[in-house]
């Protein structure tokens, strides 16, 4: 027996991504449904061997569906998610909209699965930024055993990050760059092609971009407050796949090796960790993976109780679609979905 399951943005690139999870990951499903705005109706998309044709969100029925896996905007998820939830499903919703609500679960499930006991109190729950997914699943593991007193992150966040209109950016520009043709940035401030921008998101008052802002807010609440966290956020011309420089601070010794032992046995985390060419991994080898790789473990030889490390996932897995599918597993586990069962 299994659930009835309604994908909202189910034409984007993380609306198709959850529909391949789910199958991939052989959810429980009995009925699945393709939602979107309505200038998408009729399009077809794939679950499975199906094809699933959009249905407009105004008028759908959400009732008739347990859980809802959505992949909207933050203004769009503002004025839907609670609608939905009022009619019984949970809504797991991808965008930025509830995350810091003080009622809503903020989950990563490696990370803090017991706050998924939350998630009846407005039936919405929060998937976290792509760039902090990914730096939770390799922290959290480090933290219970040394307790985490600073990170410093750097990213190097691909353009899928932004969407369909990031991917097309730089596939055009780069073919611009060589023919001559105009390489006008539009859905970036800058050209991405064959160069980096150190902004993503929109300034705040003290200098910080949101995105960065994101990753120390989203850390305090699924892992510990008390860790102090800062980081520069940067777009890089990558298709697919986030990449973080890490520098982490602990309250005790914990040493290279140590921390490469207890990532191997932590949930999520694959090391690859040798010193040769093959050993460290990039965004590339981890596109359309499910784990959070992490390589080039160092002890940081400039201060004591402190390490380095290289930590890459494909962002709309990890980062989005896969954490996603993941909290509608943890549901189904701890028999929070019941009701498709009544
Ligand atoms: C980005 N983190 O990479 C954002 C997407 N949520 O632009």
């Amino acid at each position: 027996m299994g659930y009835r399951v309604a994908v909202v943005g189910a034409t984007g690139n993380v609306g198709r991504e959850m529909l391949a999870i789910l199958e991939d990951v052989n959810f429980p499903v009995d009925e699945i449904y393709a939602v979107a705005s309505r200038n998408s109706i009729g399009v077809e998309v794939n679950y499975a061997d199906k094809r699933i044709y959009c249905q407009a969100i105004d008028d759908f029925d959400f009732s008739k569906v347990d859980v809802v896996l959505m992949s909207v905007s933050g203004a769009f998820s503002k004025e839907w998610s609670p609608k939905i939830g009022k009619q019984g499903p949970i809504v797991i919703d991808n965008s930025s909209a509830w995350r810091m609500d003080p009622d809503v679960p903020l989950i990563v499930p490696e990370v803090n699965p017991d706050d998924a006991s939350l998630a009846r109190r407005k039936n919405i729950i929060a998937n976290p930024n792509c760039s902090t997914a990914q730096l939770v699943v390799a922290l959290k593991p480090l933290h219970d055993a040394a307790k985490i007193k600073r990170v410093v992150v750097s990213t190097y966040q691909s353009v899928s990050g932004a969407g369909k209109a990031g991917v097309d950016e730089l596939w055009d520009q780069t073919k611009a760059v060589f023919t001559l043709g105009p390489t006008e940035p539009k859905k970036f401030p800058k050209q991405i092609a064959f160069n980096v921008i150190p902004f993503i998101g929109s300034f705040n008052d003290d200098g910080y971009t949101d995105e960065e802002a994101k990753m120390w807010n989203e850390t305090h609440k699924m892992i510990d407050p008390a860790i102090k966290l800062t980081v520069t956020c940067v777009r890089v011309p990558v298709f697919v796949g986030h990449s973080e420089s890490v520098n982490i601070e602990f309250e005790t010794p914990l040493d290279e090796d140590e921390a490469r032992e207890i990532l191997r046995d932590a949930p999520g985390v694959l090391v690859v960790d040798k010193r040769d060419d093959k050993g460290y991994i990039t965004p590339k080898e981890a596109q359309g993976e499910f784990a959070v790789y992490v390589s080039r473990i160092r002890n940081d030889h400039s201060a004591p109780n402190c390490l380095n490390m290289w930590v890459v996932s494909d962002n709309l897995r990890k980062g989005a679609a896969l954490n996603a599918v993941q909290i509608a597993q943890l549901l189904h586990e701890r028999g929070m979905l019941e009701r498709a069962h009544a």
